[in-house]
């Protein structure tokens, strides 16, 4: 049987973060976690480029923009939307774990889901805690592996 696997090994991959601005005391922590993973496992700080946006609702547009670009192996979308703080929680994570899906399927490019949807502020710290409990820390080493299982599967087309 062949097996196809995504190896941990970021050396000379770059990646684009999409980071929400809004609850930015948990997604900073996304962040932090998100980078120490990338760099942790080889990616060099020069091939991280990070854009910001207002909130959750945006991530999608320009995780597309760079993802379209050609110039990452892989995007990561941050955020946090807490189900407390806004009567349109539904909304607001609807619109872009389907957005960050449209993105991927449309671009070929992998676009990783680092948004967390919580019920209450303390879940979300939880959810940003330290590296195992991170889902920035997560989002990275996911985004590793999927860039390297697609460019894998692209080698034996
Ligand atoms: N954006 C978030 O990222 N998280 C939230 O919890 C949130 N709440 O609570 O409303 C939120 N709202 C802003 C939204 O993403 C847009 O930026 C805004 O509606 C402008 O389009």
């Amino acid at each position: 049987m062949k097996v196809h696997e995504g190896k941990l090994d970021g050396s000379g991959l770059r990646f684009g973060l999409v980071v929400s601005r809004y609850n930015d005391f948990i997604v900073n922590r996304l962040v932090d976690g998100c980078r120490d993973a990338l760099v942790r496992n080889g990616v060099s700080d020069d091939d991280i480029e990070l854009a910001y946006v207002p909130g959750s609702f945006e991530i999608a547009l320009a995780a597309r923009k760079m993802a379209e670009s050609g110039r990452f192996d892989a995007v990561i979308a941050l955020g946090a939307v807490i189900r407390g703080a806004t009567a349109h929680f539904e909304y607001v994570a609807g619109q872009v774990a389907r957005g960050v899906a449209t993105a991927s399927m449309e671009t070929g490019v992998p676009v990783i889901f680092g948004v967390i949807t919580t019920e209450t502020i303390e879940q979300a710290i939880e959810r940003a805690g330290t590296r195992l409990t991170n889902r920035g820390f997560e989002a990275g080493q996911a985004a590793i592996e999927m860039a390297r299982v697609l460019s894998e599967l692209d080698e034996e087309s």
